[in-house]
Formats: structure tokens, sequence, C-alpha cells
């Protein structure tokens, strides 16, 4: 009996190394990331706002948002932010609404532990709309980035960008509204929410914009601790 019981921990010995192993490595896709530390549960909603009643000046005829995407992460990663320049992946996000690009550069977060969850939501369309998507976080990466492509548009979009979830106790926030104005990606020079696509080469910093409608909010999120 006494060697069976060896022979079994023998094997865990060999196999549960193997198995974390394969839970942490980094090909394709498949990082997993558990949130540790304190966890909470927050159901975020983007209220999208912008419509003809709210933004009267040149508004397109389909005004809508594309996909939600962001991470939860901490403080070492960022995925953009005003002033710097935007990543390939904000350019395909704020350019066309597609996620692949940024999805990949939040898994890259992932695999060196600086980001924990990939939040991927609908769009809102038409707007004005909302959905709501839930996800956990960790108190070792509290901070949530969160993005949305302006649609149509050249490449503007509505985001936050590493905002904490916990207060200055260290506290969770209960809830949480943040006003989303417009960002230039600054990828693309259109200058209208219908102009053709013009590259901006090289690329220029990542701007709020300002001025007539720009200074109306175009939605808010809503995060609300469950
Ligand atoms: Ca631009
Ligand atoms: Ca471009």
């Amino acid at each position: 009996m006494k060697r069976w019981v060896l022979l079994f921990i023998s094997v865990l010995l060999l196999f549960v190394p193997l198995l974390l192993v394969s839970c942490n490595n980094t090909n394709g896709n498949t990082n997993v990331c558990i949130p540790s530390g304190n966890t909470a549960r927050y159901t975020v909603t983007f209220n999208a706002l912008w419509s003809a009643a709210t933004h009267p000046t040149n508004i397109p005829s389909n005004p809508h948002f594309s996909r939600l995407i962001g991470a939860t992460h901490n403080e070492v990663v960022s995925f953009w932010k005003p002033g710097g320049f935007a990543t390939a992946g904000i350019e395909s996000m704020a350019e066309t609404g597609g996620i692949s690009l940024l999805t990949d550069e939040i898994e890259n977060a992932i695999s060196t532990g600086n980001a924990c969850s990939v939040i991927t939501g609908s769009g809102v369309n038409p707007s004005p709309g909302s959905v709501s998507v839930t996800f956990t976080v960790g108190s070792d990466r509290p901070l949530v980035t969160l993005t949305t492509m302006v649609a149509p548009s050249p490449d503007w979009f509505l985001g936050v960008q590493g905002l904490s979830l916990v207060d200055e106790n260290g506290d969770w926030v209960s809830d949480l509204t943040v006003d989303l104005f417009v960002y230039d990606a600054g990828t693309d020079s259109g200058v209208s929410f219908t102009s053709e696509d013009n590259d901006t080469n090289p690329r220029e910093t990542i701007i709020m914009l300002s001025g007539g409608d720009f200074d109306t909010a175009f939605g808010q999120f809503t995060f609300v601790k469950q």
C-alpha cells in the first residue's frame, strides 16, 4: 500500500509542474491569469450619448461605437496615453474598430504578468444606447484600460487608461462614472467623421479633441462593484 502511495506522489510531482508550465506559457492566445490579492467583480456600463440631439454639428447618418476592448493591469504597462504615440493596436481600434492587434498587445502584457484579463464587450450601434460587461479584478493589478472607436471617424476613440478601481485607502471603489471625450489617435489625418482614409505618417501623439461639439461628452463609463 505504501509503495502505491509513493508512486502516486511521484506521478503527482512529475505532472503538476508540467500542468503549471502549460498554463503559464506564452504560446498563442492561451495565457491564463487568475486575479490575485483581494479580488472584486465589477460591471462597467458604456452609456453612449452621441446623437444629433447632443452633438448636432456634422453628425454622420449612422453614429455608433465599435466593440469595447481593454484590460485589467498594473502600473508597469500602459496601452495608450494622451501625449504618447498610438501602438498598432490602438491605431487599428481607432481607425477600424478592429480588436485583434490590441488583444495581442494585452495578451503580451498578460504573459509578462503585468495585465490579467482582456475585457471585451459589444459595440453600441446605433448611438445612443448602452452595453454592459462584467469582469474580475485583483488588487495586484487594479487598473483598467478600456476603449471604443467613434464610428464613423478617421482615428477617433473614447477610452480610459490606467484607471484605478482602488481608492486612496486601498479599498475598492463602489461606483465610479467617467465622462468620455474624444481622443485623436494621431494615425489618420481626416478632419471630419466621414473623411476618406488619410494615414498620418509619421504619426502624431494622441490628443483630446476640443471645441464645439467635442466639448460635450460622447458617452460615459460607469463602473459598479457587484
Ligand atoms: Ca487624427
Ligand atoms: Ca493610419
